[in-house]
Formats: C-alpha cells, structure tokens, sequence
C-alpha cells in the first residue's frame, strides 16, 4: 500500500491531523495499534483552547462541540478557604476556553473520516518504522496475521509517550528534558451536576491540589492530588469526597453532589519534550513528542497546535513545492511547547503540595495566589497562558 503521509496513532493529534491534510488533498493513511473501541473509550482532556475549537469547526468535526460545548468565561482558584474568581474573558479581551472531553473529541474525529471514507488501520500491531532519514520511508505492521507495509513521502508520529516513533530515532539524535512529580491526580468521572458550571476551580490546601471541572451540565469531573505510589482501590468512592471537599471552601464544598464514579483513576505527572521534533522524513506531534503536567489543561492543546504547524508545512510542500515549513517546523512548534511546558510547571508548582514541603512553602505558594488573585498584570498573565498564546 503507498500514501502520501503515514500517521502513526489514531489520538487527538493523529485524527486532527488526518482531517487537516485531507482536507487540502493530501492523501494519508492511519495505523493505530488499539481497536477503534478502545480509542473511543479513552477518557483523558476536557478542556478546548480557542484554537483547536477553531481547527475542529474547519474540518467539519465540530459540531456537537458547538452544539454542547460549555464556555468559560473565567476559573476561579482556592486558597485559605476563600474562592476568588479570574475573569479571563476580561482580561484576554473576549477569549475562553471550552468545557468539552476528548472522548468526545476523538468520537467526532473519527465518524468524521469515516464519513470521508478514510483509511484507518486498528489493531495494527508490532508496528515498525523504516528509512525516514531517507526520501522512501516506509512502516510495517501486523494485520489479521498478515505482515503489510506502507510506503510514504512522510511519517507522523503521533503515536503519544509510549509510542514507537520516538523509541525509534537514534539515541544520539535527540535530547529529552524531564520532570518527574512527586505525586499523582486521582480523578473521578460521575453523573452529577458540576459545582461550578462555569468556572474550572483549583484549590490550593495544604492537604493538596483539587480541582473541579465537568463534561456536561449532567456530568463531572474532579481531581485531587494523592501519593504517587496510591493506589485506586484504596480510595473508595465517599474517600474521593470527602478528601474534595475538605481542600475547598466551605460553600463550594456544600454545593457539591455526589454520586457514584464511573471511572476512577491515578495519573502520574511529569513534564517533558524531546528536541528535536523532525528526523528526516519523520515528524513528531502531540504526546510523542512531549508530555505537560495536565494542571494548565494544554496536552491536549498542545498536540492540536502541533498539527496545524505540520499541516501547514505538509501542505506548502505539496501545493507550492517548498520545504520551508518542513525545515522550519521543530522550532516553530518547540517555541510554543516550552512556553505551554513554562505554564504547566509553573501552575502546577504553584497550586500542589510538594513532599517535604513544610509551612514556609504553603506561605509563599499562598503569597503568590494572593498576588494574582489581587494584580490586574498578574491575573492577566495567567489568563492568558490559560486561554492559548497566540498560535
Ligand atoms: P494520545 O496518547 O492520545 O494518542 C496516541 C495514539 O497512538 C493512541 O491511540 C495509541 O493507542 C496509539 N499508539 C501508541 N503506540 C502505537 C504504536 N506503536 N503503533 C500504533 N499506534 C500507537 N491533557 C489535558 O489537557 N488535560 C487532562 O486532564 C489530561 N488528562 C490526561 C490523563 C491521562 C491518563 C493521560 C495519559 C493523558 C492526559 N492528558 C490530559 C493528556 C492527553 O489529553 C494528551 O495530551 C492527548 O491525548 C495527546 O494526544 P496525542 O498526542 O494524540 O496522544
Ligand atoms: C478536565 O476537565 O479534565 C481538566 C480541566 C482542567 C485541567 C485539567 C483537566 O487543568
């Protein structure tokens, strides 16, 4: 089988990407090594930057988004038992962010290349890459037991942090930065109203990090920050929200409703990116090629922004025959990572209680939160870091 562009990984970055080139009549062909199924199920982001709003809409993915998408205009944050709200409408001049699961994301992706009868492959495994620092790069994988191979112009890895396409470019070829955290986000997923339709609120406690957010006005999603070596099963259901509501505000904690979680689990957190993002013929986008603690709400963005630089730069290749964006797209895309890796790092240093820390470092942290909740110049940047700098 021949295309023009191989996208390995059927996430966020890979579909959007698919539709992107599609849609400038770039032939591509996905291979993911998860059914369809699995890929659908997966509950991850919630949060839409503007941008990727815009980039859903432009591919004809964006619909139900539109259609059942909540927008926030502001996110509050808590500390010393007090809530304080951020106006980011305001202070960024109009922008928002939009309340919506990857889930559904990924769902709206992948009816839509499906409708446009596009070539996926599922449960592809022992996928290999081959020659993509050569002008034939190719890719193997195992189908129904038969051994394909899919030869290309170029290769995608949007294959996330556990992929083969990074795992798959010499040692001596990249440099990765690393940050590992000391600690972990239990999540819970529940049928119940969200506490704050409106807002994303975080919490600063000294018993940790919480936040609530939602996926619909029927469905939520919240957080609290746990030891790294915790396990699920020791947090039954009543833990979760207790453990919630004691590191809110007194109102807020009594607004909460409860229910029983449909999904419960622990995410471990850590910052990283591998320089460069291109070898060759091969491209890296989304988490292949760098992972943000998910505090400041940008994986998901991040891989978004990715995908319309190398969109960009794939199709300026085939349509005006210039490698420019091409050559261009590692430190085109790696400018706006460390920026987003910076608000990531920074929020989550701000907002999580650190192992060892002591009384000292709750002062500062709540020093710091007093600061911004009370300068205009301080809320405004981190407003907007939160809505998306510029793509
Ligand atoms: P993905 O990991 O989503 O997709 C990669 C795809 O490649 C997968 O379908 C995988 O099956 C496939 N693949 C892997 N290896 C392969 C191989 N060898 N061959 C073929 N296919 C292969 N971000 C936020 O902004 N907010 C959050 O709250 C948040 N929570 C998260 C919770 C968890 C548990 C995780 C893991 C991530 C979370 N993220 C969050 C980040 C997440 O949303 C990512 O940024 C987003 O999924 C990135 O999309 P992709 O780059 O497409 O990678
Ligand atoms: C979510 O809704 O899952 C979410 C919201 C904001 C974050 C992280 C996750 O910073």
């Amino acid at each position: 089988m021949r295309t023009q562009v191989a996208i390995i990984g059927a996430g966020p970055a890979g579909l959007l990407l698919g539709a992107l080139l599609h849609k400038a009549g770039i032939d591509n062909v996905i291979i993911e090594r998860q059914s369809s199924a699995h890929v659908s199920s997966r509950i991850r982001a919630g949060i839409l930057e503007q941008g990727t709003v815009d980039m859903l809409v432009g591919v004809g993915a964006g619909q139900r988004l539109l259609a059942e998408g909540t927008p926030h205009r502001s996110i509050e944050l808590v500390f010393k038992n007090q809530r304080h709200a951020i106006d980011v409408h305001g202070l960024t001049g109009g922008k928002v962010v939009t309340a919506y699961g990857q889930t559904e994301v990924t769902h709206d992706l992948m009816a839509a290349r499906q409708a446009a009868g596009l070539a996926t492959v599922y449960e592809a495994s022992g996928v290999s890459i081959h020659d993509f620092d050569s002008p034939q790069p190719s890719v193997r994988y195992v189908q129904h037991g038969q051994i394909r191979q899919l030869t290309c112009d170029f290769i995608a890895g949007c294959d996330g942090f556990h992929g083969v396409c990074r795992s798959s470019v010499p040692k001596a070829a990249a440099t990765e930065f690393e940050r590992v955290y000391p600690f972990g986000w239990l999540g819970v997923l529940a049928d119940v109203p969200p506490v704050s339709p409106h807002a994303i609120v975080y919490g600063n406690h000294e018993r940790g990090f919480s936040l609530c957010s939602m996926r619909s006005l029927a469905r939520s999603r919240y957080y609290v920050q746990c030891p790294i070596e915790d396990k699920v099963a020791q947090w039954s259901d009543q833990a979760f929200w207790d453990e919630l509501r004691r590191r809110l505000d007194p109102e807020l904690a009594d607004r909460i409703v409860t229910g029983p979680s449909i999904e419960k689990s622990i995410a471990p957190l850590r910052s990283f990116v591998t320089e460069p993002m291109r070898f060759g013929r091969l491209f890296l986008a989304g988490d292949a090629a760098h992972i943000v603690p998910p505090t400041g709400a940008k994986g998901l963005n991040l891989a978004a922004s990715d995908v319309k630089y190398l969109s960009a730069a794939l199709i300026e290749f085939y349509l005006d025959k210039s490698s420019a964006g091409i050559d261009g797209y590692s430190q085109r895309a790696l400018r706006r990572v460390w920026k987003a890796e910076r608000f990531a790092w920074s929020l989550t240093t701000l907002m999580h209680r650190f192992p060892g820390s002591g009384g000292f470092d709750q002062k500062i942290q709540e020093a710091e939160l007093d600061y911004v909740v009370s300068s205009r110049a301080a809320s405004t940047a981190l407003a907007e870091n939160y809505v998306g700098l510029p793509l």
